[in-house]
């Protein structure tokens, strides 16, 4: 059974402020502002995808302001009234329109979620997952200071979290890496520089390799391939690509290039579940380390971070953590929660699992359409 004709789609945007202040090497975010897509089929299940994309166009092109365009003018209308055989025929609907894979997502995400509603399996087995429970980590921003860092990293450890990452920029790198492997010998410790160095800090990079990190996320460009393939040969630590990584196709080239040997997965940089699971595919088949990122998302687009990490192929720790670490309350019940051991479990119930809260989203909203 497919994902059925589509009949309505609903778009809300939500103003969702976070308990503390999230800084990167490109900025600092307060508030989020994310579009949730809510889909209805003739028979009148429904699914639920959320827009991962950002305040700002400074972790890649797409943002709020420029996701919600393209989902109500240009991508809904794709969907809207016609039979889809399977959700994992979204994607072909969108694919003359090029990038936005955010916006894309959105909807893709959404139909996933339809789809295993209604044929009331787990959003996470329609998937292919196989895990009953995911291995969760901490992304941890950049902090007013080194003691507010470290009271930060020893609060997550104690929660239970498999696995530390601090954000990094030139100038808060190698004193704050020091500091944290001084306090905290054993730990599993990784660093996200979000794009803020240049090749030529290859010497500066070399010095982090003592500090034993599981991994270097980003350290260059955006959009580079090939400076990180000549910078991973020159240092010790495995580097980890997110942002350079948009589809199957140049995580192919990553990996076959030696850029990487370890991809951060974040289905709505790669346009939905469907380009996900063949860059899983990729990584399972290559024995490239694999793990789910997140984009500060509220409780729809943590769920579905769930659902695709239980497929074998993620095999490191995320960054998908409790719902607790960024919102004050959720819009999902329950919200998500990690164990002492620092795992999430896979929610049994269809779909994502979670119970959507209309009210917190009502109460949320600052606009809204439809399509139909
Ligand atoms: O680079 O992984 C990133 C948040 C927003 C944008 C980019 C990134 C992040 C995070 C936070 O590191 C991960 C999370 O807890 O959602
Ligand atoms: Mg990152």
């Amino acid at each position: 059974m497919g994902a059925g004709t589509i009949e309505r789609i609903e778009l809300r945007q939500i103003r969702l402020p976070l308990l503390d202040p999230f800084e990167t090497s490109t900025g600092r975010t307060s508030e989020r502002q994310i579009i949730l897509v809510r889909l209805r089929d003739a028979g009148g299940a429904e699914g639920w995808g959320e827009c991962v994309a950002g305040e700002n166009p400074t972790y890649s092109e797409e943002w709020t302001e420029t996701a919600w365009p393209t989902i109500q003018q240009i991508l809904a209308p794709l969907l809207v009234g016609r039979e889809l055989s399977s959700a994992g025929e979204c994607a072909a609907r969108f694919a003359h329109v090029r990038e936005n894979p955010m916006a894309k997502a959105a909807l893709e995400t959404a139909c996933w979620d339809l789809e295993a509603r209604r044929t009331e399996v787990p959003l996470a087995r329609l998937l292919g997952g196989t895990r009953a429970e995911i291995a969760s980590g901490v992304s941890i921003g950049l902090q007013p200071s080194l003691d507010v860092l470290l009271d930060k990293v020893s609060r997550e450890l104690e929660s239970g979290y498999q696995r530390i990452k601090i954000k990094i920029k030139p100038g808060k790198d190698v004193a704050l890496l020091e500091a944290v492997r001084a306090k905290f010998p054993g730990i599993a410790l990784m660093a996200d520089a979000n794009s803020a160095y240049r090749l030529s800090d290859a010497p500066l990079l070399r010095q982090l390799d003592r500090f034993k990190l599981m991994m270097i996320e980003q350290p260059l460009a955006h959009d580079d391939i090939a400076d990180h393939a000549r910078l991973q040969r020159e240092i010790e630590t495995p580097i980890c690509l997110d942002e350079s990584i948009r589809s199957a196709a140049n995580a192919r080239l990553a990996i076959e290039s030696g850029a990487c040997r370890i991809i951060n997965l974040k289905v709505g940089r790669v346009g939905g579940h469907g380009v996900a699971r063949e860059i899983e595919s990729i990584c399972r088949e290559r024995g490239i380390g694999l793990w789910s990122g997140g984009m500060l998302e509220a409780g729809i687009g943590r769920a579905h971070n769930i659902a695709l990490s239980s497929l074998a192929g993620f095999t490191l720790p995320g960054d998908v953590s409790a719902s607790a670490r960024y919102f004050d309350e959720d819009i999902i019940e329950p919200p998500v929660t990690v164990s002492s051991r620092g795992m999430i479990a896979v929610p049994p119930g269809p779909g994502i699992g979670f119970t959507v809260r209309l009210d917190r989203i009502e109460a949320l909203t600052v606009r809204s359409a439809v399509i139909s």
